[in-house]
């Protein structure tokens, strides 16, 4: 190596390093305690006239699981504060509408009026198949507000039939990159006794599926890693599943999941293909 170039690469090394340590410190940690950001996503105004603001963590949403929060001022200007809010979320489909799961507002708002709720968007919006939000307040007046939803940029939103039954899941990995990573995945499914326009239609797995195992590997050279954990339910917080993805080098890897059964038998099995 001629000596400028060596001195070249040291000197990308340099300026690679705190790059890469910035980076690191910015990713979002699954369990953080710092409150995510805050966008709107759409305002309305109600029959009652009142204003609702519904916000998520970006603008447009994309597929699968999505905080949102609501802020609601009355006509006069001042915060609604009731503990007498919900939340529809509904697809209008070309032959019909469905919901899809939702943590429904509980109780009031913070101190800065917000509630809070969360909403798994089992598909993307399109011109003609629009998403909006129902919002309900106090029981005779309500709002729809129009959503965007993108496709899932790594298509990890997907809706099976395992056993003869609907299942919607989404696959988050906190990050991708050598190490042991945390994997959340979103696991719900459809409840055919419920309309398909009821979020209760769509209720958490939990009743279904114990855990979902998870495997590394790399096809291109024929190994897995060492690092990974099959995700469990997490406590108190239905639907969602926390493990850990193991990866031993940069590259193609494909991620093998199988849901597992409350009674030990596999469901169904998926698989994930990331780069990076
Ligand atoms: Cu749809």
């Amino acid at each position: 190596m001629k000596p400028v170039a060596r001195l070249t690469l040291v000197a990308a090394l340099f300026l690679a390093l705190p790059i890469a340590c910035k980076k690191e410190k910015n990713e979002p940690q699954p369990n953080s305690p710092i409150p995510p950001m805050r966008v709107e996503v759409g305002h309305e105004h109600t029959p009652a006239e009142r204003h609702v603001y519904l916000y998520a963590e970006r603008n447009p949403l994309y597929e699968g699981y999505n905080r949102l929060w609501l802020q609601i001022k009355n006509a006069n200007g001042s915060l609604y504060a009731g503990s007498d809010v919900r939340i529809v979320p509904l697809m209008f489909m070309m032959n019909h509408t469905h919901s899809c799961p939702v943590e429904q507002v509980s109780g009031g708002p913070d101190e800065q009026g917000y509630y809070t709720a969360a909403a798994f968007f089992q598909m993307p919006s399109n011109d003609q198949e629009p998403w909006k939000v129902r919002v309900y307040i106090g029981g005779t007046d309500s709002v729809d507000i129009p959503i965007t939803v993108n496709p899932h940029p790594q298509g990890f939103v997907r809706r099976k039939m395992f056993g003869g039954m609907p299942f919607l899941y989404e696959l988050r990995p906190a990050q991708l990159a050598v190490g042991s990573q945390d994997v959340t995945l979103y696991v719900y499914r459809r409840e055919m006794s419920r309309p398909m326009t009821d979020p209760a239609g769509f209720p958490p797995a939990n009743d279904r599926v114990a855990k979902v195992a998870l495997k590394t590997w790399m096809p291109s050279m024929g190994h897995g890693a060492e690092g990974t954990q099959d995700a469990t339910p997490l406590p108190d917080m239905p639907g969602h599943y926390r493990g850990k993805l193991g990866f031993n080098m940069t590259g193609d890897w494909e991620i093998y999941t199988a849901f597992i059964g409350t009674g030990g038998d596999t469901l169904g099995i998926d698989t994930f293909a990331v780069r990076f």
